[in-house]
């Protein structure tokens, strides 16, 4: 068998790297940590901790700058990241945007958190911008269910109760019941800090940066790109006017953040 022909049979072998994302579709790409139950579980406070809450922003940012992305939301565990339909990185080789999105988020994640973590990476597409809009809603209503289930089965656990126990008594209950559990122990559930319940935003905004030109003497203005991080992010339709303004305008106007 002559190379060449020896070298495109093994190619072809590549089966998968052939496989694109559909021309003209928008796509987030969301990673997710990997048994990060267990990790938590020892590393960090329960139920929520800011240094991991830092830890997931820094491979937002990461994942924002390195993929060009438009738009990150972060909760929990997982980062979903928006590009817009013209979006060509890495020709838009699936693997090559499963694979990099994965390694970047856990590089960048394991470094701040001095850990090797690993993340896994998958691909939504949409066709128009309502779907976006669906998109985030959902993954913010799994936020604000997440942050209820875990406060209250952390609560139950840090009262001596075990996991098993813990979890069979939340199983199945509603968000009322689980909110009194809360609240008959002091906590009420409106009051946690927006980014346990709602997540956060990471948008490009533009800003303008004053230098000073020595040949001509002079200030002068230039407009610049920089990320913002999103604390807190509006509600309902609030939140979809800001992403329809995102979706269009691929940043932050100046009344937005
Ligand atoms: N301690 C702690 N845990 C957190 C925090 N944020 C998210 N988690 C945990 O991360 C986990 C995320 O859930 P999943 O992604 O479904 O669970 P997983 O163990 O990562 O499982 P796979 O993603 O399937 O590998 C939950 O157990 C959360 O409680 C935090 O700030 N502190
Ligand atoms: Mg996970």
């Amino acid at each position: 068998m002559d190379s060449e022909h020896f070298e495109a049979r093994m190619r072809g072998q590549e089966y998968f790297h052939s496989l694109r994302l559909l021309p003209g579709a928008w796509c987030i790409v969301r990673v997710d940590g990997r048994s990060f139950s267990r990790l938590s579980e020892t590393h960090f406070k329960k139920p929520f901790d800011a240094q991991f809450q830092d830890c997931m922003i820094a491979a937002a940012r990461a994942l924002l700058e390195e993929m060009q992305g438009l738009y990150a939301y972060v909760q929990s565990d997982e980062i979903s990241v928006l590009f817009r339909p013209e979006w060509n990185l890495f020709d838009r080789c699936v693997e090559k945007i499963v694979s990099i999105s994965a390694g970047l988020a856990s590089a960048t994640f394991s470094l701040a958190a001095q850990k090797a973590v690993h993340f896994d990476s998958r691909i939504w597409m949409g066709v128009d911008t309502e779907s976006i809009v669906d998109y985030f809603r959902w993954r913010q209503s799994d936020a604000n269910r997440n942050a209820l289930q875990n406060w209250c089965y952390w609560t139950l656990r840090q009262e001596g109760m075990d996991s098993h126990r813990a979890t069979q008594l939340l199983e199945g209950q509603s968000a009322t019941t689980k909110k009194d559990l809360l609240a008959v122990r002091g906590i009420d559930v409106e009051a946690l800090p927006d980014w346990q319940v709602h997540g956060v935003g990471l948008a490009w905004e533009v800003y303008t940066k004053t230098g000073f030109n020595p040949k001509r003497n002079e200030k002068v203005q230039t407009t610049r790109r920089r990320i913002q991080v999103i604390a807190s992010l509006p509600r309902q339709e609030a939140y979809d006017s800001l992403l329809l303004h995102l979706v269009a305008a691929g940043e932050l106007g100046p009344n937005c953040a």
